[in-house]
């Protein structure tokens, strides 16, 4: 498939991903859900990536869904517009290692939804985040009204989704919704220090903790206990022996 919107790079293991619609604020239209769910579709069976980055091109990461698209669609073409975006964005929890949103401008509406479906998020200082779907007359459609109160809390998520009020990235970091926040010019290689970093650590392990803690946050907690007792034992005998031996050996592990 030829992208017109997304813009891939492989940098030794790390998966870079630019959104590159600038013209329009990067906003999310039909093309960029067939070009991302084809893009994950081609990443996600690939031993040799271990971690995925995402960000934007121009002043903003994405600015939304499509308002010019979203106009005169009926309630149904809107339901099936918002089924689209989730079980889009829901693929990138399913990926065997972390996604990391890497936040340089404008992330409103769905915008914010995409990063909040990453596995965690850094921001430049100028980077903006909002929910302003009721300045439209609308809700969010691609998961905010579920992801925004597990992120923060509920009075944090109902305050940003009831006022529409687009936040600084200090304020972002004090609610938790992002983790880090650096300067502008620095905000792509903070996410590859943190991918390289990631990509360093036992790939079955990075996979299994991912697995483990976001399936266990829709789990009764002792359920997510069995769950993370079970595969505490999938890395023996082989990663995790690799990984304890070169431990006591004092050399680096060979995964
Ligand atoms: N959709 C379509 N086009 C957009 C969008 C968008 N979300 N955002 C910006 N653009 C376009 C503008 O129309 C403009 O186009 P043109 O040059 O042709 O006039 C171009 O991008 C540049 O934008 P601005 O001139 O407005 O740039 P400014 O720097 O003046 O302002 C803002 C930047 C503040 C980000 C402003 O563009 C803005 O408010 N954008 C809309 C933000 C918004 O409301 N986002 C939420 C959209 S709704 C949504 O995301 C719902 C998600 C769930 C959907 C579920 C499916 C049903």
């Amino acid at each position: 498939m030829e992208y017109s919107i997304l813009k891939p790079s492989l940098e030794g293991n790390i998966q870079l991903l630019t959104i590159s619609r600038p013209e329009a604020l990067n906003a999310l239209n039909s093309r960029f859900f067939g070009e991302m769910d084809h893009f994950l579709t081609s990443i996600a069976g690939n031993p040799a990536i271990r971690a995925l980055i995402i960000t934007g091109e121009g002043k903003a990461f994405v600015a939304g869904a499509d308002i010019a698209e979203m106009v005169n669609m009926t309630p149904d073409q809107g339901r099936a517009f918002s089924a689209t975006g989730q079980q889009v964005f829901n693929r990138f929890g399913a990926l065997p290692f972390p996604v990391i949103a890497a936040v340089n401008g404008f992330a409103l509406g769905g915008g914010m939804e995409l990063a909040m479906a990453c596995d965690f998020r850094i921001a430049s200082a100028n980077a903006r985040f909002g929910q302003p779907e009721v300045n439209l007359g609308l809700i969010p459609g691609y998961a905010a009204t579920q992801r925004l109160p597990r992120l923060t809390n509920l009075a944090d998520a109902l305050y940003l989704l009831t006022t529409a009020e687009v936040i600084d990235a200090a304020t972002a970091l004090s609610m938790r919704l992002i983790q880090k926040v650096t300067e502008p010019d620095q905000l792509l290689d903070e996410a590859r220090r943190l991918a390289t970093a990631i990509a360093s650590k036992g790939p079955l392990a990075i996979k299994l903790v991912k697995e483990v803690t976001r399936k266990g946050m829709g789990m009764d907690y002792h359920d997510g206990e069995k769950l993370e007792q079970l595969h505490f034992g999938d890395p023996f005998g082989n990663e995790g022996a690799e990984g304890m031996k070169a431990f006591l050996e004092k050399r680096k592990p060979q995964w």
